[in-house]
């Protein structure tokens, strides 16, 4: 069931603000003509050749880009195509914007993946309004980007993101010796909470549960995910096993303390949860499957040891 409430308000949020337009031109005078049409609705940033122009959507990505097609160095044709090319950057739509009107040149440039096409000298109020169409559809494009990705009733990841983002960081943390730390945790006898409070107060429960581990996650990189029914995966990426440990505990903590009553567990008069934690350190051995066996051992360890607590593990080195 899709709950559009919560995640559609929380990814409008985010991309509340002015939105973000690169203009990239050779000529300072062009840039001044198109920072006047926009700087009042848009944050304007600049480039003055193609190389600067990669490296900022690489550190601040734009919204959209207004790109000049004759440059020095690299040009616009050659910035498009490498923006295209680069999963990250891919989806940032590209206007050339050119005092060529040459329709094959036009026809070259749309094949390359740009949205379209603007002729110098350009009229303010007609760039403003293509730029304006053109945002609306990226932004609509990124909002089922999202959806795709996030669970309907919680709004936080969903198990397909789950699964894709710990094999990204399993090898991220691979390539640069860094750790990982995993977190799979469960709600405690959650089918009695059902039984007796029915299955709209457990959905309810779920939510409250979710946006709680939500607040103890504090770097940007960790995410929240729901893995299955009353199930959840944390994954906390450059983080070693002294500093996952306290987080985990937290969970924990944070859970308990939302006080939400569960009269019929065997572990308090409150939803609690069990917590399993395995890091791998900068240097392991094994695979992503490793890692997730582990933390679903920890967390089986702490449902059998009594539920309510967190149990954690390293994963193994060779010597
Ligand atoms: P344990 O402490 O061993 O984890 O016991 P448990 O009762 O939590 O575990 P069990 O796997 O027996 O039951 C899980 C329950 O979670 C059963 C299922 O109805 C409930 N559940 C799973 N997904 C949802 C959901 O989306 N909404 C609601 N309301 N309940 C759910
Ligand atoms: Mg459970």
């Amino acid at each position: 069931m899709i709950d559009l409430q919560t995640p559609v308000a929380e990814l409008l949020d985010s991309t509340h603000g002015k939105p973000k337009l690169l203009v990239v031109d050779d000529q300072p005078i062009n840039i001044q003509v198109m920072y006047r049409c926009f700087a009042g609705d848009y944050q304007v940033f600049m480039a003055t050749n193609g190389e600067q122009a990669l490296a900022l959507c690489k550190t601040n990505p734009p919204d959209l880009i207004l790109l000049d097609v004759v440059m020095p160095g690299l040009d616009g044709f050659e910035v498009c195509k490498q923006l295209k090319a680069d999963q990250s950057t891919s989806h940032i739509p590209v206007i050339f914007v050119t005092s060529h009107t040459d329709p094959a040149q036009e026809t070259h440039g749309l094949n390359l993946g740009a949205v379209d096409f603007i002729a110098k000298p350009v009229n303010p109020d007609v760039v403003r309004a293509r730029v304006k169409t053109h945002l609306t559809l990226k932004f609509q494009s990124d909002l089922l980007r999202k959806l795709v990705f996030l669970d309907g009733l919680t709004g936080v990841f969903n198990r397909r993101y789950f699964d894709q983002q710990i094999s990204t960081e399993w090898s991220r943390a691979s390539r640069n010796q860094s750790p990982l730390s995993l977190i799979l945790l469960d709600v405690d006898y959650f089918k009695r909470f059902n039984d007796q409070y029915g299955h709209q107060a457990g959905d309810d429960a779920l939510r409250l549960v979710s946006a709680a581990l939500k607040t103890c996650l504090r770097r940007p990189a960790d995410l929240v995910a729901r893995y299955g029914g009353e199930e959840f995966g944390c994954i906390l990426p450059d983080t070693s096993y002294e500093d996952a440990l306290p987080i985990a505990h937290e969970l924990e903590r944070k859970v308990r303390e939302l006080a939400v009553p569960h009269a019929s567990s065997s572990v308090d008069t409150v939803i609690t949860i069990s917590v399993g934690l395995a890091t791998r350190p900068g240097v392991a051995d094994g695979d992503v499957n490793a890692l997730v066996s582990l933390a679903d051992s920890q967390l089986y360890k702490a449902k059998r040891t009594g539920r309510g607590r967190v149990c954690s593990g390293v994963l193994a080195t060779m010597a």
